[in-house]
């Protein structure tokens, strides 16, 4: 019998993908999946693959009847360009759908008597810096500073970081019944790099674009300036995360929302970082005002202390070198 239980939403994207390959790894974890896609082949039999729509109302229903889920790693949502082409619906499914599983964990919880993980991943999006000069200019940004977002993607996050915390503290304080058990964890994530997948509809896609651009042979224009700087990380190391935090003891956990980050990098950086793999690559900048005008508020560097105390949390990639002879030799072997 596997000790865990654990439901992957949004199982396709790119941590989706690499976290069902970690967690299928561990052995003794049950996973299902759950996407609007179906599974890519090469995670077939990783998990049991369900290919749904969780806005339909019947689909939670149905989890909930045949599972009782240890930990839920809910990771659906539209990303932050993609939000502001349909505001209302990234709403509707970065928002809506969180409070319509933390109420299903919430009910899980009570109906065993058990706690349940709900593992969340936010963003450097529910940060909204006022402008260029604060930026550039602010030590690296703590949790509880500027979280003033100025994206649909970012105010989603923020807004579930907080019913989260709700739901796993205050829900129900007023009622006379057993108390219900989530015990909501989030992450604040940089830019996240693969080298095996490429992002779609994300405002931190042009580090990813350009270099997975390059090893195809395909010319790349920024669609920000090359002065441009936030934080980055890869992606074995945010997955490693997600998996550490929610392994960690909750005792030793001082707050729901940690930061974390590896290394900042400007559109620059990541321009010298693709020629020293491709030479000849042809990378340009013809920043987009509106796209650039979002990154503009986004932190340089993010201070991940507390993570750091709290749950030991350190980048194995945490240098661009390091991430770069990583990144150069996977992606090249992955388009050969
Ligand atoms: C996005 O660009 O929307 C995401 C993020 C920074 O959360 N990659």
């Amino acid at each position: 019998m596997p000790d865990k239980k654990v439901l992957i939403t949004g199982a396709c994207g790119e941590i989706g993908q690499a976290l069902i390959q970690s967690l299928s790894e561990e052995g003794n974890t049950e996973i299902i999946s759950l996407d609007l896609k179906p599974l890519p082949e090469k995670l077939a039999g990783l998990s049991h693959h369900l290919q749904a729509d969780l806005l339909k109302e019947d689909v939670i229903a149905s989890l909930e009847k045949m599972n009782r889920f240890s930990h839920i790693y809910h990771l659906a949502a539209i990303l932050s360009t993609t939000a502001e082409q349909n505001p209302f619906l990234a709403h509707k499914i970065n928002s809506c759908i969180t409070i319509d599983l933390l109420e299903m964990a919430a009910r899980m919880s009570q109906a065993g008597n058990y706690s349940v993980k709900f593992l969340f991943p936010s963003s450097i999006a529910v940060y909204g810096l006022p402008d260029l000069k604060t930026k550039q200019s602010v030590p690296p940004v703590k949790e509880n500073q500027f979280t003033d977002p100025t994206t649909m993607y970012g105010c989603s996050k923020l807004y579930c970081e907080k019913v989260g915390t709700y739901y796993s503290e205050n829900f129900q304080q007023l009622a006379d019944q057993i108390p219900t058990r989530v015990d909501f964890r989030a992450i604040r994530f940089p830019g996240i790099i693969s080298a095996f997948t490429v992002p779609s509809g994300g405002t931190s896609d042009f580090g990813p674009e350009m270099i997975h651009a390059a090893a195809q042979g395909l010319p790349y224009d920024s669609f920000v300036r090359s002065d441009v700087t936030i934080p980055f990380m890869m992606m074995p190391d945010a997955v490693r995360s997600l998996i550490m935090l929610a392994d960690t003891p909750v005792e030793n956990l001082h707050q729901r929302i940690y930061n974390i980050t590896s290394f900042s990098l400007s559109a620059g950086d990541f321009k010298e970082m693709t020629r020293s793999g491709y030479p000849d690559a042809e990378i340009g900048f013809q920043p987009d005002p509106k796209r650039q005008a979002i990154v503009d508020t986004w932190p340089e560097e993010i201070d991940d202390s507390p993570a750091r105390t709290d749950w030991g949390w350190k980048p194995i990639y945490g240098t661009r070198e390091v991430c770069q002879d990583y990144l150069l030799a996977n992606i090249s072997r992955h388009y050969s």
